[in-house]
């Protein structure tokens, strides 16, 4: 039995829920280093928290974040609140010397995402980024195979994700429709994700050029006092120039009609390809040049055998793992860190970079131009 760490947890919805049940199934089938004691769970809604405490196995609960990220027993503090409270929270949580687990995208915007990433440093306590599809092992073997040259060299990178809940016109105007409080609509909700694997398996965007539209400019209040303007964007398109001349395209939108959580990632290089759809997670599609041309085709790859990343610790061979299982990994790889002093990846570090290409694909849709990460980082 490894030494315990005391875990606030600050969001009670979707991502609340899926962290909370990493913490709950990581140490029975990974036997981290350190194991997470869920000592305080924080969320708005009084009526159900408690039976979320219950349920998931939290000591205590509260409405105010403020009380769980002083509480005497906290070591982490893993924030899956709305994007309008991740700076605050953080920078908060670091300054009392608390290591700081937060969900994507690390802030509205670059600046407060550097300020963020500038309080970790600066109290020196370890921060992670929850990108979780990194965690899928289908993911992984992507980037190593690229990093072994299975695809040879690679030249294109291109990947969409596809939803569908705002098609309805009548769907509320949530927080997330909100810029004061989102930032961005799904370009720093959806877009993100795919800018960070094309990050992770990839390698870093040099310069982009977008498109943003909002097709639903004005939703039903929540509270049913009237309408409210949706000022962020519903669909956000933009081509990419990778530092080593790999040239990318991405799009994102959560108007697709018939699509739920399509995320399709796509690499090809001068000896092969490989493709991933996060609705079929546990699969890797591989084309080789190498292999021989009568039997050449795309390889189905069921990445579930226990020399492939992260499934040995689950079921035998071919019995699927699903989206869940990818926050289990990435706490996996958090308290790995935590145990051994160090912040693990991806780190506010990787949500910087991630900020500073989505605020650049902002600047280039404003000005009708190619815009370099670099101009918006100041480099
Ligand atoms: C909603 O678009 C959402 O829940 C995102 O916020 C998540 O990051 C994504 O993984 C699934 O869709």
């Amino acid at each position: 039995m490894g030494r315990g760490i005391g875990v606030a947890l600050i969001g009670q919805r979707f991502m609340g829920r899926a962290h909370a049940n990493a913490y709950l199934k990581v140490v029975p089938f990974f036997d981290p280093p350190l194991k997470p004691v869920l000592r305080v769970v924080c969320g708005r809604d009084e009526e159900s928290l408690p039976d979320f405490a219950r349920r998931f196995g939290f000591a205590e609960w509260t409405t105010d974040w403020g009380e769980a990220v002083v509480h005497g027993g906290v070591e982490l503090v893993d924030i899956c609140a709305p994007n309008d409270l991740h700076a605050e929270i953080a920078i908060r949580a670091a300054e009392v010397g608390k290591a700081v687990f937060c969900e994507k995208p690390l802030a509205r915007d670059l600046a407060e995402a550097r300020a963020m990433l500038e309080a970790v440093e600066r109290a020196g306590v370890p921060h992670m980024v929850c990108f979780n599809y990194r965690f899928f092992p289908a993911v992984r073997l992507a980037r190593k195979l690229i990093r072994e040259g299975a695809l040879g060299e690679v030249r294109q990178f291109r990947a969409i994700y596809l939803q569908d809940w705002l098609v309805d016109p009548s769907f509320p105007r949530t927080w997330r429709l909100v810029r004061a409080r989102a930032g961005s609509g799904a370009l720093g909700d959806t877009a993100v994700h795919i800018v960070d694997l094309a990050r992770f398996v990839v390698g870093e965007i040099a310069e982009v050029v977008g498109n943003l539209a909002t097709f639903v400019r004005e939703r039903p209040l929540p509270d049913g006092s009237g309408m409210g303007k949706v000022d962020v964007d519903d669909a956000a398109a933009f081509l990419a120039r990778f530092e080593d001349g790999v040239i990318g395209v991405f799009e994102t939108t959560r108007m697709a009609t018939g699509r739920k959580n399509f995320m399709h990632l796509e690499v090809n290089g001068s000896r092969g390809s490989l493709f991933w759809n996060a609705e079929e997670p546990n699969v890797l599609w591989l084309h080789s040049l190498d292999d021989p041309a009568a039997a050449r085709g795309f390889r189905r790859i069921v990445v579930t055998e226990p020399e492939h990343p992260y499934a040995g610790h689950w079921w035998p061979p071919g019995h699927v793992l699903g989206y869940e299982h990818s926050f289990v990994h990435a706490v996996y790889e958090l308290l790995i860190a935590l145990a051994e002093g160090r912040t693990p990846e991806p780190n506010f570090q990787d949500g910087v970079r991630a900020q500073a290409v989505l605020e650049a694909v902002l600047l280039s849709a404003a000005e009708r131009r190619w815009v370099a990460v670099d101009e918006v980082m100041g480099g």
